[in-house]
């Protein structure tokens, strides 16, 4: 560990020493070492696909058949991958600070599955379905609407037969407002806020960061490259956080 670095996890464990609030925002990249592709830098899934038309309401529109077969693509590999060693941590930060929040733009279902259980999912799920005549009809894990793992095949609407879409947040659309809400009080009541793997360009995730540090909080980045949050963050934590984060945990 280079000296700089150690300094900086240094400052990290000791704001977190004193904080009695805790919220963390994760996005592509906490998931990127359990072999989940993120969406941008070299190897991201925009490299290969164009978002305009597979993460839009409008592509969804043009083409469902061709939107359901790249998800039940991204499915099939976080189907066979397994949280890491960032997820775990975040994981055990619930039996730390009681209020730990979890915030996460990952529709990948990893830190539940690592065991967080105070998730807020603010971009959806690849793991529920929903009905296009009738968004409250949430289909959870698939397996109440059959047919949405079939390759090929737009799933119909167990209850009025309208085509079925994934549950998630496409650009242009707005994010459940209970989740905005929930990740407004969270980063406006913490003490020390993570931000972790992600690009910090998407909003309005994008915007909360500002939002905590106006309200007092002590912002930690953890991420493998600068990002335009980098500039406004109090702690930069240069590296991967499966690796970071078990350094900082280590060390509390
Ligand atoms: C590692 C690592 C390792 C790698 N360890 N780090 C204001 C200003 C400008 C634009 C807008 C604005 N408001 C709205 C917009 C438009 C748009 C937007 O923000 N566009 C920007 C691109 C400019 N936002 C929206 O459209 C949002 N909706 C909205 O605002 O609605 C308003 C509205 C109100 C009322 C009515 C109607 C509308 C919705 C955004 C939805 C985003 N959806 C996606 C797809 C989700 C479904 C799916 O997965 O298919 O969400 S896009 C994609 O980007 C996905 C992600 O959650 C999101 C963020 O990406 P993330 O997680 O940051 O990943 P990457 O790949 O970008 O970054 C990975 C990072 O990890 C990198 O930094 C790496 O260095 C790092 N890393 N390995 C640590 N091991």
């Amino acid at each position: 560990m280079d000296v700089g670095h150690a300094e900086s996890v240094g400052r990290a464990v000791e704001a977190l020493k004193r904080a009695r609030a805790v919220a963390a925002i994760t996005g592509a990249g906490i998931s990127a070492e359990s072999g989940v592709p993120t969406f941008r830098g070299p190897d991201g899934l925009w490299r290969n696909f164009r978002a305009e038309d597979l993460a839009t309401p409008e592509a969804f529109a043009r083409a469902p058949g061709l939107v359901w077969e790249w998800y039940r693509w991204r499915r099939g590999r976080i189907a066979g991958a397994q949280p890491n060693a960032g997820h775990l941590v975040l994981a055990r930060f619930e039996d730390r600070w009681p209020d730990f929040a979890l915030l996460t733009q990952n529709v990948d279902g990893l830190h539940r599955r690592a065991g967080s259980r105070n998730v807020v999912e603010l971009h959806g799920s690849l793991w529920r379905a929903r009905c296009t005549a009738e968004p409250a009809r949430v289909f959870d894990e698939m397996q109440q609407a059959p047919g949405t793992g079939d390759p090929g095949r737009v799933p119909a609407c167990p209850a009025c037969g309208a085509p079925l879409r994934p549950d998630v947040v496409w650009f242009g659309e707005a994010l459940d407002p209970a989740a905005v809400a929930r990740a407004h009080d969270a980063v406006t009541s913490c003490d020390v806020l993570l931000v972790v793997g992600t690009s910090a360009i998407v909003y309005p995730v994008a915007a909360l960061p500002a939002l905590a540090r106006r309200s007092g909080a002590t912002i930690i980045e953890v991420n493998v490259d600068r990002t335009p949050l980098t500039a406004d963050a109090d702690i930069v934590l240069r590296g991967a956080a499966g690796v970071v984060l078990p350094e900082v945990e280590r060390l509390l």
